[in-house]
């Protein structure tokens, strides 16, 4: 009988779905520790249907689900879509199809395409974040925030981009570029919904910690929220005109302070200004506005700025100091002011350089004529810090500043607050009505969902307002709270917003009155194993854990992280052919001339075979259907995970699919054999515990290719055996079920037990079996026997030979005189030849 996998996979899938074979249920009985909530980054539903990277991520906590369920745990395993963003409405626009239809329909597609990789969710659990039932309770846990004072309407100048044309978070801009588009953002000055995820910096930096994370996302959380300690320090202006208060990180520097600059949207410019500046002020502000942040710091080498023709006083000694302005001061970063040490900072060491402002070195080490030294010394130049070091002078000069009123310990954070609104139709409309004798005042929540209203043009208005606006029987409304005639907000929420609590409303998904039920939520939470891309890290996972704190401290959900354990899969890569000039050739115009030798088709140019993205261009991007069509989901499941280790990238190698395609066969191949109830040889009974023990252990760390590898040595030396031997097989095939749980399914029903296999206990092994057998080794000395011992069967020839020299018996023989040479017979003899 052929490996039919087609009719095999449609068949085990269909009985899955009628059984509802993996439906999670809260059973009581079962204890804490013996429940897993297993999450995935659900999906958005892009036109173009599955990529093989998402069943990277999602095998393996298949994978685990399937194992743990077997070990006896209750596993909660949803999946759901992301679907509300820009693409759906992009595509509204340039085609008139209501984004619904479109979303709608890639969700049938993906939905589809994840069934048929035979995966163990509980899809009654499904959400999608575009449903009303769904973003009802985003609508409600919005309307939450803005009761704590969490939401705040402010106009500010945001990241615009102006081929999306909204406003966009700043965790959304990357390089100075739209995440999305990659168009250059702008600043621009719109009203805006914005939420103080400010006011959780510390809390979502020290919470870090207790998190199992990859270290590389936790560091760039910690880095984006940007904690920051140093102190405020104040400046008297000249004649009076106030103080001018600075942030530094560097007080104990402040005698080495030799002129002051600002932001040039600082509040204070105008009047520190003199009438003899001001037109070169004003027309350097000018300028200003026009760049983005990224522009002013990090891209601009050469630094610009004005004198403002103003002084001020440094406290410590008096002196007084220029005032400047200059576009490397961010207006949105601590005070939007400093103080300039030349001397020990390199961007004002440039800048006095340039503009040749006084260099007073105040910490010894470098040598500031050169460049700034930021490294650590003794003050001098500095009174009462002179000899101190650098830690001990900041403590020192805060006691001093502080105890004289002239500034204070202070501490910063990077993290600014989130542009929440976006000026675009395809989100969760914002649940705020804009009243003039109430002011702005929140939907009812019995009113919730606030629905998306239909419209002629989803095309954005350009002029900061969402295609809402143009509705007016939608955005004429009247005042819950006076009855008046009133004003919808026609912002609408963020792609981030849906996703910050879905975890939780798998919990519950049809409850109408709650977002979740606490008794799901504390049977349940938190997420055990979260798995997903590494891109997310400071965008979804930082907000997911800022609602989530908010919902905490509300008390509705138990645990103040969402997500204890968090495993990013790597990147599955592709094959690419480069020529000698380093550009890519598409793969369909590349001939494989020889093991790993690549010519160009029309010119015969070598190639040479580097690792690239999959892109379209290229012709190397890999449809899950096809490799599911030709070859199967379980050959797709196990290739995808025999690969590598799940947390590296890789690259796709159709000929290593095909090799683990081989494997299956040949274990089906193997069941084609006469089935003996009959004793195994003891040989092969070793090889099938240690392929338990390996297969339990490798896929409880989520080591999945070793796993598989384990298992094709099972197959392997099966195969060498006339007979399939029931006692091998049937646990093998447990053991296989997690993997290629399909062909395991069939092969459990030819072993002749009802269905299913998913549902059987884990295999057990016997850990004296694990172990290889011990051996007796004989040890001679000159050729002569004089004692024996017992090694393991697979001790090394190191180890014998130490184990032979170290022998009591030995040892007291070869005494005295001199080992010419130790000669090892693996597995059989040592012998020691001694003069
Ligand atoms: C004097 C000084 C001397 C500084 C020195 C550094 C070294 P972090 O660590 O990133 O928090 N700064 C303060 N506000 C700024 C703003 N709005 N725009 C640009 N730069 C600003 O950086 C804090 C340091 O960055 C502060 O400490 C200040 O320069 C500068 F040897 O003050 B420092
Ligand atoms: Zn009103």
């Amino acid at each position: 009988m052929d490996y039919d996998f087609r009719s095999i996979e449609s068949k085990w899938q269909a009985y899955w779905e009628e059984n509802k074979t993996f439906k999670a249920e809260e059973d009581p009985a079962i204890p804490r520790d013996k429940r897993r909530y297993v999450l995935d980054m659900f999906p958005y539903p892009s036109g173009a249907g599955l990529h093989v990277g998402h069943p990277e991520g999602y095998t393996a906590t298949d994978i685990y689900c399937r194992f743990l369920r077997m070990k006896g745990y209750a596993v909660l395993h949803p999946m759901g879509f992301d679907s509300f963003g820009l693409p759906a409405e992009n595509y509204a626009i340039k085609t008139g199809t209501h984004p619904v239809v479109t979303t709608e329909r890639n969700i049938e597609r993906f939905r589809e395409q994840i069934k048929s990789l035979g995966f163990s969710y509980d899809w009654d659990r499904e959400v999608s974040t575009h449903k009303s039932d769904y973003y009802r309770w985003t609508q409600w846990i919005f309307l939450k925030l803005f009761e704590k004072g969490l939401a705040y309407e402010a106009e500010t100048p945001i990241n615009w981009c102006p081929s999306c044309q909204t406003g966009l978070a700043n965790e959304e801009v990357k390089e100075g570029r739209c995440e999305r588009c990659g168009a250059q953002v702008e600043r621009r000055n719109l009203r805006q919904w914005i939420l103080r995820i400010t006011a959780y910096a510390e809390r979502l930096l020290q919470d870090i910690d207790k998190v199992e994370w990859p270290e590389a996302i936790k560091a760039m959380q910690r880095n984006w929220i940007g904690k920051s300690t140093g102190a405020n320090v104040s400046f008297p202006l000249e004649d009076g005109k106030g103080e001018l208060v600075v942030y530094t990180t560097r007080p104990d520097t402040l005698f080495g302070a030799t002129y002051m600059v600002l932001a040039p949207e600082h509040p204070l410019v105008a009047e520190i200004t003199t009438e003899e500046h001001r037109g070169a002020v004003e027309d350097y502000i000018r300028q200003a506005s026009l760049k983005s942040d990224l522009e002013r710091t990090e891209l601009s080498k050469d630094k610009t700025g004005v004198f403002t023709g103003g002084y001020a006083i440094n406290p410590v000694n008096g002196k007084k100091i220029p005032v400047w302005i200059s576009d490397y001061i961010l207006i949105s970063y601590g005070t939007g002011a400093i103080m300039a040490v030349p001397a020990h900072d390199q961007r004002d060491w440039e800048f006095a350089v340039k503009f040749d402002l006084p260099i007073v070195e105040v910490l010894q080490g470098g040598d500031v004529s050169v460049e700034a030294y930021t490294g650590d010394g003794l003050h001098v130049n500095s009174d009462f810090l002179d000899g101190m070091g650098k830690e001990e002078a900041i403590s020192s000069m805060i006691s001093w500043l502080e105890d004289k009123g002239r500034g204070e310990k202070t501490t910063n954070y990077k993290l600014r607050d989130w542009v929440f609104s976006r000026q675009r139709y395809w989100g969760e409309p914002i649940p705020l009505v804009h009243c003039e004798k109430c002011g702005v005042v929140p939907v009812p929540e019995d009113q919730l969902p606030l629905v998306l209203p239909e419209v002629e043009s989803y095309a954005p208005t350009g002029t900061g307002e969402s295609p809402l606006a143009a509705i007016d029987s939608w955005v004429n409304t009247t005042c819950p709270c006076c009855g008046g005639p009133a004003k919808r907000e026609t912002n609408t929420m963020p792609q981030w917003a849906g996703s910050c609590w879905y975890y939780l409303r798998y919990l519950d998904p049809d409850n109408e009155s709650e977002f979740v039920g606490r008794d799901k939520v504390d049977y349940w939470m938190p997420v055990d194993l979260y798995v997903g891309g590494a891109e997310h890290a400071v965008l979804h996972l930082l907000y997911a854990r800022f609602w989530h704190k908010v919902l905490f401290d509300l008390g509705v959900v138990n645990t103040d992280e969402p997500f204890q354990r968090l495993v990013n899969q790597g990147m599955i890569t592709s094959f690419a052919y480069q020529r000698k000039d380093k550009s890519l050739v598409p793969t369909d115009e590349v001939e494989e001339t020889g093991p790993d030798t690549f010519v160009e088709k029309d010119t015969g140019e070598p190639l040479e075979r580097v690792v690239a993205k999959m892109s379209k261009s290229l012709k190397n991007v890999i449809n899950p259907d096809d490799i599911i069509e030709n070859y199967g989901a379980d050959s797709m499941r196990m290739y995808e995970m025999f690969m590598g280790p799940l947390q590296m990238s890789k690259p796709w190698s159709t000929q290593g699919l095909i090799g683990v395609h081989r494997f299956l066969d040949r274990l089906w191949r193997l069941m084609d054999r006469p089935l003996v109830d009959d004793e195994p040889p003891v040989e092969l009974t070793r090889v099938l515990h240690q392929t338990i023990a390996k297969v339990s252990s490798d896929t409880d760390s989520l080591n999945f290719n070793t796993a598989i590898a384990q298992m094709m040595v099972f197959v392997n030396e099966c195969f060498k055996a006339e007979a399939a031997y029931r006692s091998l097989m049937e646990p093998f095939v447990l053991c296989l079920c997690p993997y290629a749980p399909h062909m395991a399914e069939e092969l459990w029903e030819r072993l002749g037990h009802k269905p299913c296999a998913s549902l059987q206990p884990w295999p057990s092994y016997d850990p004296e079996l694990v172990k290889e057998p011990e051996i007796t080794v004989a040890i001679q000395v000159n050729g002569k026997v004089r004692e024996k011992i017992q090694v393991s069967s697979d001790v090394s020839e190191d180890e014998l030979r130490k184990a032979a020299m170290e022998h009591p018996g030995i040892v007291g023989r070869i005494e005295g005189k001199s080992v010419v040479k130790v000669i090892v017979v693996p597995g059989r003899l040592v012998n020691v030849v001694v003069k």
